[in-house]
């Protein structure tokens, strides 16, 4: 088995970082060691297959992003990222296990969703992927298949309090599939907005004339994110069932998260970065020279942006580090703006929704660090280690210890990196919701189970390198 030896970094992992050196044999980490250590008997540096220099860099187990939807079908297209370019792109920045959400449509087979999912994704990807499940459309056929997602390795499903036709969720629905999590372990994922509310708001004001991507984060107001994920909250503890909200944006939300964790719930909440760094009035509201006011429908994503005004991006950010919030994925949803986004022109609600983000969640995260917003050792447990324990890949994945599978980032803080189209980006997009963000750091080296797939700028992997991977329980299960 090819061996390689990850020399002189800074190991960082959530509890804490240490200088070491990092022996990786086939597609397993095999050893931590002192650096320069010749405890397994010689000079490593000499006999290591590969040899990376990490000296004055960061070594990290490499990113898991949680929430990812390549190829969605959504809003009469489909998201631009396919499993091929979206993982891909994800290597680029560091992320080395995505976690897809295969979906089951209302009147549809649970497991023939799945099957779909799994035919799309094997033999397409950069990096190893699972699935959450969407349930679409609760029945008492996906009822009684649900407990089956387990043997499958999906552990966590999703239900959305949002999109009245689409994917919607009465109260009633979501109590019986939380009554099977609470029975079998299976963690509720939950869009919380109170969807039907938000499509009169919406209709009121394109009647209006207020057709502008803009007013997508009025309809969908903050105080029906708030109500949802109330609801969901209470329905979680009349049934018992833990409780996961997706893309936390409203900081009324995490407050009720947080009054229902310090109440004991077992509940925990996802936020995305284009929550922490962009806004409703700078980002949907944007206006410019080729696109007018439409410019914002770059921007348009659910739940939306929030007002910086109203200071929902600084209590994210505190969220972070007080634990309220646990972890950071994209919800990575990829539109072009040509054909895709334009389908909203006159109209904010044919706009659709969503984002491009899993290239640069490691980069994002790593500038709150710059900024002092999270430590070193936070930002690993944000981006991987909760991750991982979360949705049952912890042990193969999300740290850097004997046994693990050699998924490992080299990133150097000295590095710098320019986002934007024609400078980094390899998602298949016309545009980045991130164009001109500087970066005070670079991904090195991304190592996928063992294999070295990003080094010195150009990607060496291959289509169908990653590999599906079935997931245990959640960890925060009690
Ligand atoms: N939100 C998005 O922005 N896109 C896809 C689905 C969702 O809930
Ligand atoms: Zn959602
Ligand atoms: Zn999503």
């Amino acid at each position: 088995m090819a061996t390689t030896l990850i020399k002189g970094g800074l190991v960082v992992s959530a509890t804490g970082s240490v200088l070491a050196d990092v022996l990786i044999d086939g597609e397993t980490i095999a050893a931590v060691l002192a650096p320069g250590s010749t405890a397994l008997g010689g000079d490593l540096a000499a006999t290591a297959d590969t040899v990376i220099d990490a000296t004055g860099k960061y070594v990290i187990p490499g990113g898991i992003d949680a929430h990812t939807h390549m190829s969605l079908p959504f809003g009469g297209t489909s998201a631009s990222d396919t499993p091929e370019t979206g993982t891909r792109a994800a290597a680029w920045g560091g992320t080395t296990t995505i976690v897809d959400f295969a979906v089951q449509s209302a009147g549809g087979d649970v497991l023939e969703g799945l099957a779909k999912w799994h035919g799309m994704f094997d033999g397409e990807c950069a990096i190893d992927y699972g699935f959450h499940q969407i349930i679409g459309g609760v029945d008492e056929q996906a009822l009684a298949v649900m407990p089956r997602l387990i043997d499958e390795g999906i552990t966590s499903f999703k239900l959305f309090m949002a999109y009245p036709g689409v994917f919607y969720a009465t109260d009633d629905q979501i109590l019986r599939a939380m009554q099977v999590a609470a029975d079998t372990g299976l963690l509720t994922m939950m869009h919380a907005e109170n969807g039907p509310v938000i499509d009169v708001l919406a209709a009121q004001l394109v009647e209006q004339g207020r057709t502008d991507p803009y007013f997508h984060g009025i309809a969908r107001a903050w105080q029906m994110e708030e109500e949802a994920t109330h609801r969901a909250i209470m329905l979680g503890n009349l049934t018992g069932a833990p409780l996961y909200v997706v893309h936390v944006s409203a900081k009324q939300a995490v407050a009720q998260l947080a009054a229902a964790r310090d109440n004991g719930q077992n509940v925990f909440g996802e936020t995305c970065p284009q929550y922490l760094y962009l806004s409703l009035e700078e980002h949907l509201g944007a206006d410019s020279a080729e696109w007018g006011r439409f410019e914002g429908a770059k921007w348009v994503c659910s739940t939306p942006l929030r007002s910086r005004a109203e200071g929902h991006q600084d209590v994210l950010w505190q969220s972070l580090r007080t634990n309220d919030i646990q972890m950071v994925s994209t919800d990575h949803c990829p539109f072009c703006m040509k054909e895709q986004k334009e389908l909203g022109l006159g109209d904010f609600r044919r706009i659709p929704n969503g984002i491009g983000s899993v290239e640069h969640r490691m980069d994002l995260m790593y500038q709150g660090v710059v900024q002092g917003e999270i430590t070193l050792e936070r930002w690993v447990e944000l981006t991987s280690t909760t991750p991982a324990r979360m949705f049952g890949l912890y042990g193969r994945k999300g740290v850097i210890q004997p046994g693990a599978d050699g998924d490992v980032v080299v990133y150097d803080p000295k590095g710098h990196t320019s986002i934007g189209v024609g400078k980094t980006h390899h998602m298949n997009m016309d545009h980045s919701a991130w164009e001109g963000f500087e970066i005070d750091g670079h991904v090195d080296t991304v190592i996928s189970r063992g294999r070295v797939i990003v080094d010195g700028g150009e990607y060496l992997g291959r289509k169908g390198d990653g590999r599906f991977v079935k997931r245990e329980l959640s960890q925060y299960l009690v």
